[in-house]
């Protein structure tokens, strides 16, 4: 008769803790005792993964490599595209349009020309480029001016594109795609003129448009609000789809949040690199002999809603939309049209070579 052995009692494993250098992800993520229970996303028994960490190893390597924020304006001479743009980002970061044609007091046809700059904030580095476009609807004849714009985007898409297919290629491919087209709309309080319906028509399908309404202290709180209601409107009619288009949006959230933007927009804004004093603060505006246009207060101007938008919740949105749907449809459309070749050409000035790549060898998204 055998023996009756009791059970072998082992100990519990020891849960492991989480390190005290971790830091945590969300203030709503509990860690200390209980940790781990139903519902906080661990398990007791399994103790602490770290998968959390996650936010902070992006966060940091962001803050190594910085990032690319390129946008491009798009309007009038005079309609204040330069002024806006130091104003968003609080700096001389656009030069006024007389430093643009200095040589060229009339340009001839759509110029562009691009600026760069390094902003760093909290430890982050941003490269901004502004695109601008001086001499966009100057002419007598307008017809087809937003053709070189086009091409410009188009060839930017072309340059990420070819540095993905290549052999040797960058770790970090440089970006200089559009990621947002700001369209200043003149505040006429009528309607909208031909040129804008087209440029918008053609290039909402290839960039995010953004429309905004320029110097919209020149209209009186009613006048603008008529103006932006129109102007809604005629886009609607047009079939013209702004940023952030419906379609892309990801999840009822996403689509309350930006239907709550998209039924405010087109913005209204007013752009001023000027302070002045106003009940003992320093507020950016524009002095006339009746008082300061407050760039930054809802109550004068709809600047705030727009920086907020662009740059404070969807500047990421703006880069991915860019790269998983604007490009991607530059890139399939290359790819179809060359039979599923990508054919590249080894110099710039004469073909020395082609490398060509089966559609499934190329490298889709980052
Ligand atoms: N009333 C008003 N004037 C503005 C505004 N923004 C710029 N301006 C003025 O309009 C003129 C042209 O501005 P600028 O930024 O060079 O226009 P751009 O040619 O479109 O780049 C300048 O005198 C600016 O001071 C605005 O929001 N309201
Ligand atoms: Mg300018």
């Amino acid at each position: 008769m055998s023996e009756m052995v009791p059970p072998e009692v082992r100990p519990k494993p020891a849960v492991p803790a989480k390190p005290a250098h971790v830091v945590p992800s969300s203030a709503h993520t509990p860690h200390g005792p209980g940790a781990g229970g139903p519902g906080s996303g661990g398990s007791t028994l399994l103790g602490y993964i770290g998968i959390d960490t996650i936010i902070e190893q992006m966060r940091k390597k962001t803050m190594k490599t910085g990032f690319d924020f390129n946008i491009m304006v798009v309007g009038h001479s005079g309609l204040g595209k330069s002024t806006l743009v130091n104003t968003l980002f609080k700096s001389q970061v656009s030069r006024k349009s007389a430093g643009w044609s200095r040589d060229e007091k009339i340009p001839k046809t759509v110029e562009i020309k691009s600026v760069s700059h390094v902003i760093e904030e909290g430890g982050v580095k941003m490269k901004l480029t502004i695109i601008d476009t001086p001499g966009f609807g100057d002419q007598i004849n307008n017809n087809n001016c937003w053709e070189p714009i086009e091409k410009y985007i188009n060839e930017q898409y072309e340059k990420f594109l070819k540095e993905e297919v290549n052999i040797a290629r960058k770790k970090r491919i440089p970006d200089t795609r559009v990621h947002c087209c700001l369209y200043f709309i003149s505040p006429t309080g009528h309607s909208l003129r031909q040129l804008d319906i087209e440029f918008m028509k053609h290039l909402s399908r290839v960039v995010n448009l953004i429309p905004v309404i320029a110097k919209s202290d020149t209209l009186t709180p009613d006048e603008k609000t008529d103006f932006k209601q129109r102007v809604r409107k005629e886009l609607e009619i047009c079939g013209i789809e702004f940023y952030p288009q419906k379609e892309f949006d990801e999840d009822t959230e996403d689509k309350s949040d930006n239907d709550k933007i998209r039924e405010a927009m087109p913005f209204a804004v007013v752009g001023s690199d000027k302070e002045y004093q106003v009940n003992s603060k320093r507020v950016l505006g524009r002095k006339s002999p009746w008082g300061v246009v407050e760039v930054e207060n809802p109550n004068h101007c709809e600047f705030s809603l727009l920086r907020d938008f662009l740059i404070r919740s969807h500047l990421q949105d703006l880069k991915e939309v860019t790269h998983n749907i604007h490009y991607e449809t530059y890139r399939a459309k290359r790819l179809n049209d060359n039979g599923g070749y990508i054919y590249l050409a080894m110099s710039d000035h004469c073909m020395l070579g082609i490398l060509c790549f089966p559609v499934e060898f190329v490298p889709s998204a980052q």
